[in-house]
């Protein structure tokens, strides 16, 4: 009997009770289980259903991810649904948790469902770049329709138990708090009304839509742009139209096992894993002992120290936000209630959460109402001398034991741990514009904090819905840092006859959201421009002589906020080519008699994003990360590096260390030592003939 599936059978109705920890994810276990528990039933007369459910936290969230790649151990999974579709008696699924990927094709396989109220649904395969591969593209619709398929299908989002019950995807939702009772009595009274197996399988496709899959692909093209598993999902919905059921489902295995075999689902896939990997971290016990963080504090209340406020709020925490004066507290009420206003007004977040979460905010201009904090978060002025003496002032007002964390982006967490007085509760916690809504927080472990406070602020990261990734002090940590490589980039390409229109495009094709100098008009050129004044002391003569952005500054030209930045903006903040940048660009030239030339995609595309790998190189080699996935995890979801290149030193891999160091040491003879000496890890590893994932 299988280790994982339970049979049992009680009044007639059987129950097939799957317990494979962590998610119940269809390991070969639990399909040989199913496969047992389903024959069981058709062998005895007495049975007259079969109830399908899951111990644990959920039910099946999807296929063994661990068991991709492997040779994969009968039955599989179409052979288990097939046996269902053949099934003589009622299969109902009982589902709660995540019902996600292969966990919904099996429940949409069986011939009815029930529900906890709280139960979530979805296929997420496109975010591993995969379709769904278990007859999801053939049922779903049968089911629910080409309408509310198709999105579901096609990109990964999830839908709840009312919109399930809506699309005809469930029967039922479990008024009680007992499932599997609820899906017994269920079964029983389908029973008692004679009602036999109904099979999705045997259900007709809905009638054919095509302008609909137009739209849909129209759609993908925007929300999903680059990605190849979504078209190929939506290819594999046409298959009904095409195929009788039997035939479609094999075919959509095929083109499952060709994303599988894919670049992109290996980059995804290494994602996924890489996004679990950062959360232990090496040295520090998995069982650390993490303090309890019953009140944080913010100090500092500009658009960082807002959104932080916002993010803890959402999570539930108490809050004691510290302003300047009752102007600056004013102000960012007003503002945080402007923003969750909106969420209320587009119907993503309800009134009464709305104020829950400004109930667990309280304000005050004097830090020594801080004194009942856990945990502060400094998102002050980046200005290395205030900063000092707001540690020193959070030092004196905060218990001993309190975590100082300072939001800073690129300033030395080391100086403002000395001027607290307690360097061993200091850290950094670096938060991503804006912080209520950017996954990414960068936790940075100063020289002297405490391994339980790194452990504390990694648990409170995920408690508040951020995707915490630890690093060492250093200049602008792991996105900045290497954000920095890449605007240098750009400006050198500009002054060596790059048009920014042009290197925006090649970022574009390549997958980032947007293009450095189009980032650089969003954020705002004078945010640029403070930047490169707090880095003038350590920059190289060419790197000041490439004052772009300080010559806009100068004159009024911000960006999109003023309407003229690198590009020109109408109203509506939409983009046009600003001949004001051509013409800035030939003056520089001509007052430096610089000689510009024509610079094709590849060199601009490898310009950009190797400066940036060999950056990243030097962090894994000075010990600022540990292992190259808090740079992948870093980047994809700091940056928007495209997450289906699988980040920087994944994507790096799969070129081949050897290239990319050749390619490095040829814009090292054209552009000097000073920006384009190989790291020596990763000189290291090409030697070697290895990757940075070995
Ligand atoms: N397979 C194997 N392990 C899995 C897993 C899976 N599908 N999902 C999660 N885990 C592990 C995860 O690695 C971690 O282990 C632990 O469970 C807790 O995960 C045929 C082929 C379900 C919402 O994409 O979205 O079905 O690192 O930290 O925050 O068409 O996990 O601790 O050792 O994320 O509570 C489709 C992916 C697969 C679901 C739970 N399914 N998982 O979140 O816990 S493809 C998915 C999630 C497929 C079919 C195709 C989340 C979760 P460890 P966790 P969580």
């Amino acid at each position: 009997m299988s280790q994982t599936v339970t049979y049992s059978v009680q009044d007639g109705i059987a129950e097939a009770l799957i317990d494979n920890p962590p998610v119940n994810a269809t390991s070969a276990s639990v399909r040989q289980g199913l496969a047992e528990a389903i024959r069981a039933m058709e062998a005895d007369p007495s049975v007259k259903a079969l109830v399908v459910r899951c111990a644990g936290k959920t039910f099946i969230a999807g296929a063994d991810i661990k068991e991709f790649g492997k040779p994969m151990a009968d039955p599989g999974l179409p052979e288990v649904m097939a046996m269902m579709d053949r099934a003589s008696k009622p299969i109902i699924a009982a589902v709660h948790g995540t019902v996600l990927g292969g966990g919904f094709e099996v429940a949409l396989a069986c011939h009815y469902r029930i529900a906890d109220k709280d139960t979530r649904f979805g296929f997420p395969e496109v975010k591993l770049g995969l379709m769904p591969g278990g007859g999801g593209t053939q049922r779903t619709p049968r089911l629910a329709g080409l309408a509310a398929a198709l999105p579901l299908l096609t990109e990964g989002n999830q839908i709840g138990a009312d919109k399930a019950l809506a699309s005809n995807l469930i029967d039922a939702i479990a008024q009680g708090g007992d499932l599997a009772a609820e899906a017994r009595a269920f079964a029983g009274q389908l029973a008692a009304q004679g009602k036999g197996p109904r099979s999705a399988a045997a259900l007709p496709m809905p009638a054919d839509d095509p302008a609909l899959f137009e739209e849909t692909r129209k759609t993908l093209a925007r929300k999903m742009r680059g990605q190849t598993a979504p078209l190929r999902a939506l290819e594999a919905v046409r298959l009904g139209y095409e195929l009788p059921f039997d035939e479609a489902v094999k075919r959509e295995l095929a083109i499952f096992r060709e994303c599988m075999a894919g670049p992109q689902s290996k980059a995804l896939r290494h994602l996924f894993a890489a996004e679990r990997e950062v959360a232990r971290i090496p040295g520090l016990p998995a069982d650390m002992p993490v303090r309890d963080i019953e009140r944080a504090g913010v100090i500092g209340l500009g658009v960082m120290g807002r959104g932080i406020m916002m993010a803890l709020a959402s999570a539930g925490l108490p809050v004691v936000a510290i302003g300047l004066d009752q102007s600056h507290i004013d102000a960012a009420m007003k503002a945080i209630t402007k923003i969750w206003s909106s969420s209320v007004a587009r119907g993503s977040m309800t009134q009464e959460a709305m104020d829950k979460r400004l109930a667990l905010i309280t304000t005050s201009d004097d830090p020594r109402d801080l004194s009942a904090t856990q945990l502060v978060i400094e998102a002050v002025t980046e200005d290395l001398e205030i900063k000092k003496a707001v540690f020193a002032t959070l030092g004196q007002v905060t218990q001993p034991g309190t975590i100082l964390a300072s939001n800073t982006s690129f300033l030395n967490i080391d100086t403002l741990a000395q001027a607290s007085g307690r360097a061993e509760d200091v850290c950094g916690m670096h938060f991503f514009n804006p912080a209520h809504v950017m996954r990414l927080l960068e936790n940075v472990r100063a020289g002297q904090t405490a391994p339980e406070i790194v452990a504390t602020i990694m648990a409170l990261g995920k408690r508040i819905g951020k995707l915490p990734v630890l690093s060492g002090v250093c200049d602008g940590f792991i996105v900045n840092r290497m954000l920095s490589k890449r605007s240098r980039e750009g400006f050198f390409l500009v002054e060596e006859g790059a048009k920014p229109t042009d290197i925006d495009k090649v970022l574009l094709s390549y997958g980032f959201p947007m293009g450095p100098f189009a980032l650089g008009d969003l954020a705002g050129l004078d945010v640029q421009a403070a930047a490169r004044k707090a880095r003038a002391a350590s920059a190289t003569e060419r790197e000041l002589r490439a004052d772009f952005v300080e010559q806009m500054v100068a004159e009024g030209r911000l960006g999109q906020k003023t309407g003229s930045g690198w590009y020109s903006y109408d109203e509506n903040r939409k983009a046009s080519p600003n001949p004001l940048t051509d013409q800035m660009i030939a003056a520089h030239a001509q007052r430096h008699g610089l000689t510009l030339r024509e610079i094709g995609e590849e060199e601009i595309r490898e310009r950009l994003l190797y400066a940036m790998v060999n950056e990243g190189a030097k962090l894994l080699g000075e010990g600022i990360v540990p292992r190259p996935q808090e740079i992948d995890v870093a980047m994809v979801n700091g940056l928007g590096w495209p997450g289906y290149t699988g980040g920087p030193m994944h994507w790096a891999d799969q070129i081949g260390l050897d290239k990319v160091l050749a390619t490095i040491e040829r814009f090292r003879e054209q552009q000097g030592d000073a920006y384009w000496t190989p790291a020596p890890l990763l000189a290291q590893y090409a030697g070697e003939g290895r990757g940075f994932y070995a």
